[in-house]
């Protein structure tokens, strides 16, 4: 595991002046599937907006629809990059992800299930979510993210029981996760987790981008 942690040192010195490119050419189309323009995007767009509130998925846009299932959606409007949907879910059901923004302005996003405690909660945790052991890098390395091609070589990591269930913690490096990088995508799997769970959730593109979803009976 080592070595590949070690590849990842010059990552957030990458971001940075990833970042400052793109700023110079705002308007330039990122290639789509470049993990690196979405750090940059990250950093340029993310950290900037929505700091203040980290506000959790709340809005129940699924409850009137009960017989379908529950969706959390990946967002990115004046607000910031954000998940809004369904504030619960019944154990055994299906939880649907969608992404429905576009790429090109704020990269791809991940679904991420996270204990709290390897949730970045500051400004300066997120700042440094990229580094080695922190969420967004473990996150990265769980999804075979390639250096070298700039591919996810594994989009839907699938830990513990098969559905949404396996959080990534300090301890567990690895964890339920989807990555999105195309607009109009989704994804659903039953919800494993037993019932009382408090499953948060954050994207390791942009890691101000956070909710939680409870688990009921
Ligand atoms: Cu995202």
């Amino acid at each position: 595991m080592r070595p590949a942690a070690l590849t990842w040192d010059a990552r957030p010195q990458m971001i940075a002046r990833v970042a400052t490119d793109k700023e110079k050419k705002a308007m330039t189309p990122q290639r789509s599937t470049v993990l690196r323009g979405l750090l940059a995007a990250g950093a340029a767009a993310g950290l900037m907006a929505a700091l203040g509130s980290g506000s959790p998925a709340s809005a129940d846009e699924g409850a009137q629809a009960a017989a379908t299932a529950k969706t959390v959606s990946m967002r990115f409007d004046a607000s910031g990059p954000r998940f809004t949907g369904s504030s619960f879910v019944t154990a055994g059901q299906p939880l649907r992800i969608r992404n429905l923004s576009d790429p090109r302005k704020i990269g791809p996003h991940t679904f991420t299930l996270v204990a709290a405690n390897v949730l970045p909660r500051s400004r300066k945790a997120m700042r440094n979510c990229f580094t080695p052991g922190k969420i967004c890098m473990t996150g990265a390395i769980a999804h075979e993210f390639d250096e070298k091609t700039e591919q996810v070589k594994r989009p839907l990591v699938e830990a513990g029981l098969s559905g949404w269930d396996r959080r990534f913690s300090r301890k567990v490096k690895t964890g339920d996760s989807w990555y999105s990088e195309r607009q109009g995508e989704q994804f659903e799997q039953v919800v494993s987790a037993k019932p009382g769970t408090l499953l948060r959730f954050m994207c390791i593109i942009h890691p101000e981008m956070q909710g939680k979803i409870k688990v009921v009976g």
